[in-house]
């Protein structure tokens, strides 16, 4: 026997909880479908030593009802991870959403019955779900991204992935660790794991920017700018490039005399966000010059703190400019490279050959550990997505074979050939160049306002054509020849996984143009879509 919805939701994060919000809001009725055994996405998931969001969270926060917002205070500039999944359960108990989702349960296959005109979702748990529309909430961050090096499960001792970290906790107490990662979620957790281990040894393949978080009570000044008109700074958030407003600078590198570059920069160093560098001149993140000297100034902060010079040298990022590459926020990230009980492991000079039963071995060495890390990172933004296989569409299309080429969509929301189908923060989308928080509600809010359109008119089906699919993707690309983020290999480019298809996957103009460009689709009567 088929559950059967008018709407099925496949996650229970940020996008998920929203999305069942404002559908039973709708009167509408929908299932939450998710594999974890609670609420909170990403922060359920993500529970390794010193784990915490990189945008303030007085930003980084729900802000469809300011009852919620006036019921909430976050104790920290940035909450840890156990605040936020606290804040994620406080706001699924506040609507009582934990009733229409059905926990431990993974959608597996996906098919479009064109007849009945409703989608079949396969799940690992209960009954097959039959619904009209179709919401992969799944995350652009929540498919981990297989080790790929030889060995791992050859190892003896215990290994971790930090986005699939024990609940209850790991004690490293007297034990010899390895951290394979320098990501963001490896730069949070190694300067906790130091403190507690006996030995750590980074392995570090490609070194990342990062700058200090300075964490601590959010700022007053923001608290106050933030008080006086809720309402009008989070309008604001909505409209902005980053779902923050924040002031830009008018001047350029060029424009600025040395001095005056040095004293911009060591206030943007000091702000503990990574806005703070990014807007330091306005070519900061889009010229290759103007960032080749923030970037030097970052590796001078690095080459300060770090006391052995081949260790500091082998710290400085390269190979990629500042911000094309997402940068890191930390705590005490460098300093910890000084401490007696750390190495780093350059993987640039000595590559991993092998994981054995004892330890990592490199081309020069065997470093024998009782631990390993994996701070490898995510399939991102298309692994959850293709992971429901198959996902078939209209005429059997499969969306593995739609998107062997890379992903396509339409706005980052739908794609041509799968009606009915929704994609929160999917490629294409600004998403993860952005506050997601305010990313997915813009998401949300579209996509429910669509089908409850659709229902006042009696339609039953959307799709996007293949010729506004098309016209989108060159609009992704020609922003994206615009922007830094084409000269590096990131998860952004799908160039952190073996195989996958090459390209910058987030729309990069900006979230307030988009949110623009998809409400001009709406009032151009649904522009590049077919409606049924
Ligand atoms: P997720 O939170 O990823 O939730 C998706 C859910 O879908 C998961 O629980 C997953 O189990 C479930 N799922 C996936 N596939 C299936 C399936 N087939 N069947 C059933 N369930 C499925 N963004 C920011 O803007 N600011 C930050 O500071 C920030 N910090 C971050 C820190 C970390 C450690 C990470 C990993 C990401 C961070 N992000 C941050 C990005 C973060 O992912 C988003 O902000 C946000 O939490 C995403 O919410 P979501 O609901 O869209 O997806
Ligand atoms: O993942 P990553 P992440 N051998 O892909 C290395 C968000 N986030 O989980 O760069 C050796 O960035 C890999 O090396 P390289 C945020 O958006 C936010 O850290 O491919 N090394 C890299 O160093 C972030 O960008 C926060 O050469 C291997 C690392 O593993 C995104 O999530 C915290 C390897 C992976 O870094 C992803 O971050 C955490 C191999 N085989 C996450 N495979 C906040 O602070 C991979 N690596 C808010």
């Amino acid at each position: 026997m088929n559950q059967d919805v008018d709407v099925a939701v496949v996650g229970a994060g940020f996008s998920g909880l929203y999305l069942l919000h404002r559908l039973r809001q709708a009167g509408l009725s929908a299932i939450g479908l998710e594999t974890g055994d609670d609420v909170g996405g990403t922060w359920y998931w993500n529970r390794y030593p010193g784990a915490r969001c990189d945008v303030p969270t007085t930003d980084y926060t729900f802000s469809f009802d300011p009852a919620l917002e006036d019921a909430w205070t976050w104790s920290e500039k940035y909450a840890t991870q156990p605040e936020i999944l606290a804040y994620l359960r406080f706001v699924a108990d506040r609507y009582d959403l934990r009733r229409s989702i059905r926990f431990a349960t993974t959608v597996t296959t996906a098919t479009w019955d064109d007849t009945a005109q409703r989608w079949q979702l396969g799940t690992s748990n209960g009954a097959p779900v039959s619904c009209r529309f179709y919401v992969m909430a799944s995350g652009c961050l929540s498919a981990p991204k297989p080790p790929e090096i030889e060995g791992a499960r050859d190892f003896a001792g215990p290994t971790y992935l930090t986005s699939r970290w024990p609940h209850e906790g790991v004690d490293f107490t007297g034990k010899r660790v390895a951290v394979i990662g320098t990501g963001s979620s490896g730069i949070q957790a190694i300067p906790l794991i130091a403190q507690q281990a006996s030995h750590l040894t980074v392995f570090q393949r490609t070194p990342n920017f990062s700058i200090p978080a300075l964490n601590g009570p959010a700022p007053a000044a923001a608290v106050a700018t933030l008080e006086r008109d809720r309402a009008g700074y989070r309008e604001r958030a909505r409209w902005s490039p980053v779902g923050m407003p924040r002031q830009r600078p008018a001047e350029y590198s060029w424009q600025l005399s040395e001095a005056e570059r040095r004293e911009r920069f060591e206030r943007g160093w000091m702000s503990g966000e990574l806005g703070g560098l990014s807007t330091a001149w306005a070519d900061a993140v889009s010229d290759v010059d103007g960032n080749a000297l923030l970037s030097e100034m970052i590796r001078g902060k690095i080459r300060d703190t770090v006391t052995d010079p081949a260790t500091a040298e082998a710290l400085c990022p390269q190979d990629h400019p500042f911000g094309s590459k997402r940068p890191c926020l930390d705590t005490g990230y460098y300093d910890t490279y000084n401490r007696p009980n750390v190495k780093l492991v350059d993987l640039r000079r000595e590559p991993i050959a092998t994981i054995t039963r004892s330890g990592i071995r490199t081309a020069k060495a065997d470093y024998d550990v009782d631990a390993i890390v994996f701070a490898t990172g995510f399939d991102a933004m298309t692994g959850a997505m293709l992971a429901v296989h198959p996902m078939t569409g209209r005429g059997g299309i499969k969306l593995d074979d739609a998107w062997a080429d890379g992903p396509k969509t339409y706005l980052g929301l739908t794609v041509a050939g799968f009606p009915n189908l929704f994609l929160v923060t999917g490629p294409g989308s600004p998403s993860v160049l952005a506050n997601m928080a305010v990313a997915i509600e813009q998401h949300v809010d579209w996509i429910v306002d669509r089908i409850t359109g659709m229902r006042e008119a009696g339609q039953t089906t959307i799709e996007a054509t293949e010729t506004a699919q098309a016209g989108w993707s060159r609009h992704v690309a020609d922003c994206t020849g615009l922007t830094l983020h084409r000269l590096a290999n990131t998860w952004y480019t799908g160039a952190n996984m073996r195989g996958k298809a090459r390209g910058v996957m987030p729309y990069t103009g900006g979230l307030g143009a988009y949110r623009g460009i998809c409400d001009e689709v709406v009032s151009r009567d649904m522009l590049g879509f077919r409606l049924g």
